[in-house]
């Protein structure tokens, strides 16, 4: 048995085209099931739905042999346990650093002053401000971070951005781009060698099906 890790929303609707290319199809909707453990037209393999930040957890631990996360979710775990053949480019956004419309943030920076940033992603927004030279204050937060600059939390967020209307809506601009982020199919290190050829075989396939 080949089990997959799959969080629902974004990364599981991407995936099911790479699926599908390797001939896998998953037979029941999680959008509208409740099954944490889904079939798949192949008996031999299955889908199982986690959070997306428990997907490396899972595969880390042999909780499943497969899985699909996002770089974000990968470099605030520490990927160094999993083995990433592929760079699947979807579920695309990037990181950004964002302030309200109404904050200096290139005076703030250049004038020295401590920056509060609140963030999900404390270990990348620790890196880049400490490449900058800039002095912060992390806040940690799990969700929402667009409202701390507005409620006077934070001075500035580290955040995902796609589209960028949910920055608009809050009247926050982007002020640095951090990093490009897709996500990455990650595979526990002794399935690699004890399913050897059937994983061998569904990395080939999801490798063809990649969007350019
Ligand atoms: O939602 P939940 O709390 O269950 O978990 P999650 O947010 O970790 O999962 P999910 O499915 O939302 O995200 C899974 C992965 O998709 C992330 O780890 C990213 O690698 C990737 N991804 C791609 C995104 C986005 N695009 C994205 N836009 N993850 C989150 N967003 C959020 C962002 O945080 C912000 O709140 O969407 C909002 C911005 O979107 P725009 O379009 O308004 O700019
Ligand atoms: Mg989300």
């Amino acid at each position: 048995m080949i089990t997959l890790a799959l969080s629902k929303g974004r990364i599981f609707e991407e995936t099911l085209p790479l699926l599908a290319a390797a001939g896998i199809e998953v037979t029941e909707d999680p959008e509208k099931s409740r099954k944490l453990i889904l079939p798949t037209t192949r008996d031999d393999v299955r889908v199982v739905l986690v959070r997306a930040t428990d997907v490396p957890t899972y595969v880390e631990y042999g909780g499943a042999d497969l899985g699909v996360a996002g770089k974000d979710v990968l470099i605030e775990h520490g990927g160094d346990n999993l083995y990433q053949p592929l760079d699947l480019n979807i579920a695309k956004c990037r990181m950004s650093v964002a302030v309200p419309v109404d904050f200096d943030y290139a005076a703030a920076v250049k004038q020295g002053s401590r920056i509060r940033v609140a963030t999900k992603y404390t270990t990348i927004a620790r890196q880049h401000f400490a490449d900058k030279g800039v002095h912060v204050d992390l806040i940690k937060l799990y969700g929402s971070m667009e409202l701390a600059p507005l409620i006077g939390l934070a001075d500035a967020i580290v955040d995902l951005v796609s589209t960028g209307s949910t920055l608009k809506a809050n009247k926050l601009v982007e002020v640095e781009h951090i990093m490009p982020i897709s996500s990455r199919l990650v595979v526990n290190q002794a399935a690699l060698k004890l399913k050897r050829e059937p994983i061998r075989r569904l990395i080939e396939a999801f490798q063809s099906a990649i969007p350019a």
